[in-house]
């Protein structure tokens, strides 16, 4: 090898070697920025791992939840923008109505940490509790827990009300899990989405177990509150929930108030409101109608 030769090489080894570094430099900076933002890691949609998207989800809710600590069982005094939605017989809808204000119902107050029902859905004469904490639904009957909501999911709230009008209550929860699906997709999906969204799940008493009667799919806005009562006074249950968004996520801020009744096989939506911006609802009888109040 002549000495021009050589020094071309060296060169050429040179100019590889460093471009290599910067290349390797940029990468290192790329991953340290990415790591530096908290939202990052929930939002990394590339993430296919459906376990490691839960526990992300998990541990950002439990952040949020611990900003309710101190106000969560003080009951809600309602604020000016309250607005009140009522059945027009006439016109057969919903519609916003102006009451004034009802202040400090402790009926209204939402509490985003826990929540306790009592109720006897196995019909042995004695109520189970159905207590919410955290995330997860607890069933307790005879000092003893009888069952348990599955540790990847994260119940964001329920209600103990026959929901599908068939004259049976049903266990109706507001549940975040990842992927749309459960053990079984249908056949013509290749991919479970795995990103943590919300679902509508019912569930019933059956020979002393419960059973699954009913499972959505990924909702198009997450529940952030159910409430199931005959609000516009037909005879049948209609399920109000407060639609938040999934732009909020970890928190859940409710954007719509919807009606929703139960059809042949799934909800059909009767009614949504405006959008605005809710921390919560409730139902209250005004005179003869019953009324739902988002506030
Ligand atoms: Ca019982
Ligand atoms: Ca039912
Ligand atoms: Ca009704």
């Amino acid at each position: 090898m002549t000495k021009q030769n050589r020094s071309v090489v060296i060169l050429a080894m040179v100019i590889i070697f460093a471009l290599i570094a910067a290349i390797g430099f940029l990468l290192v900076r790329g991953s340290l920025q990415d790591s530096s933002n908290p939202q990052s890691s929930f939002n990394n949609e590339k993430v296919e791992d459906a376990v490691a998207l839960f526990s992300d989800f998990k541990a950002c809710k439990e952040k949020v939840l611990s900003q309710y600590v101190n106000n969560s069982h003080n009951p809600v005094s309602l604020p000016e923008e309250s607005q009140f939605f009522c059945w027009n017989k006439e016109k057969e809808t919903f519609e916003k109505t102006d009451f004034g204000l009802t202040n400090e119902n402790p009926d209204l107050s939402r509490d985003r940490l826990s929540k306790t029902q009592s109720a006897d859905l196995d019909s042995d004469g004695i109520n189970e509790e159905y207590i919410l904490q955290g995330g997860k639904l607890t069933i307790r009957g005879n000092a003893e827990t009888i069952w348990q909501s599955a540790d990847d999911w994260w119940v964001e709230d329920f209600a103990i009300a026959d929901s599908t009008n068939d004259g049976v209550a049903d266990i109706n929860l507001s549940v975040w899990k990842s992927g749309s699906f459960g053990k079984f997709k249908p056949i013509w999906v290749k991919n479970n989405d795995p990103s943590v969204k919300n679902h509508f799940f019912i569930f019933n008493w059956e020979d002393g177990k419960i059973k699954p009667v009913w499972q959505s799919s990924n909702l198009d806005a997450p529940n952030c509150q159910i409430l199931i009562d005959d609000i516009n006074d037909d005879g049948e249950n209609e399920i109000i929930v407060l639609e938040g968004d999934y732009a909020d996520v970890p928190d859940c801020s409710g954007k719509y108030i919807a009606v929703w009744k139960w059809g042949e096989w799934g909800f059909l939506n009767e009614w949504r409101s405006e959008e605005g911006e809710f921390e919560g609802m409730g139902v209250e009888e005004v005179g003869e109608n019953k009324c739902f109040i988002g506030f």
